[in-house]
């Protein structure tokens, strides 16, 4: 099986350090957790930001300055979120774009999300996905429900979206898809042969999930955005002891755990750009 690619999600924009006191948020806390997740085995960093206050924003000198730090102290692929937090428009999402990262979130569909609504509206998905294109940015596409799989297909035949495509599939968030093995193994199936993906199993399914997704020959997301728990009732240290989880489990399954390059190539990626 191919090498497995460990993406950590540090911080996400719902968890507080109310949550669990380990969660980084500013830029240099974000790069410091990267560090940490690379050495366990992480080659994709999932990158929101924060400002001052903790509180969630796409303010791009605050991206900037994560993005910076990141990719000075690690060789991952930085990966932005454009999906933000709930109630952002358009306008804030893409700005952080401009950056160019190697690669950016497109969620191709709208949601539920708890007692709110992720809002991808085809105006939206086009925006981000024209975008992406433009600037050469490797779309990873996230899937919070199967419908969403059936709009990337149509965005690849409208010319919007360019194989070999890389999904994500976030299993478990509340109002949405559920986490069980008959929902991964119907989304695995929608995807067909063509394609990576990883799977993020959101709170207590982290575990299970990413374990299945690691004998299906899929990829895994772990980290604080996800789930904050090493066990039940017992806090998770660091994002770093989440993806060392999993690198564990991987190397008794099997699989070797991909270095950054190996990633970039197992996603057909260009090396490292700065
Ligand atoms: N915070 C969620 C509303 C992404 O990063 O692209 C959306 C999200 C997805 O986290
Ligand atoms: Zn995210």
């Amino acid at each position: 099986m191919e090498k497995l690619i460990i993406t950590c999600a540090l911080c996400g924009a719902e968890t507080t350090t109310a949550d669990n006191p380990n969660l980084p948020l500013t830029p240099a806390e974000l790069a410091d957790a990267a560090v940490e997740a690379c050495r366990s085995g992480a080659s994709i960093i999932h990158l929101h930001v924060r400002a001052e206050d903790g509180k969630p924003t796409m303010d791009v000198e605050i991206f900037k300055k994560a993005h910076d730090l990141i990719k000075a102290s690690t060789d991952a692929i930085v990966q932005f979120s454009t999906g933000g937090a709930v109630g952002m428009s358009l306008e804030e999402r893409i700005k952080p774009l401009d950056l160019q990262p190697e690669m950016a979130t497109l969620t191709t569909g709208t949601v539920n999300f708890g007692n709110d609504v992720f809002y991808n509206p085809p105006e939206y998905i086009i925006a981000f996905a024209q975008k992406m294109q433009q600037l050469n940015i490797k779309p990873e596409i996230e899937i919070f429900e199967g419908g969403m799989i059936k709009n990337a297909f149509h965005l690849v035949k409208k010319g919007l979206l360019t194989p070999p495509l890389h999904f994500d599939l976030v299993m478990g968030v509340p109002g949405a898809m559920g986490a069980g093995l008959r929902e991964l193994a119907y989304l695995v199936e929608s995807l067909g042969e063509a394609v990576t993906y990883s799977v993020a199993g959101i709170g207590r399914h982290e575990t299970t999930l990413g374990t299945m997704a690691i004998a299906l020959g899929g990829h895994v997301r772990v980290g604080f955005e996800d789930n904050v728990f090493y066990h039940k009732g017992i806090l998770a240290k660091s994002n770093a002891q989440l993806v060392a989880r999993m690198a564990r489990i991987a190397k008794e399954l099997g699989r070797e755990v991909a270095k950054p390059d190996e990633a970039r190539a197992i996603l057909q990626m260009p090396t490292r750009r700065n």
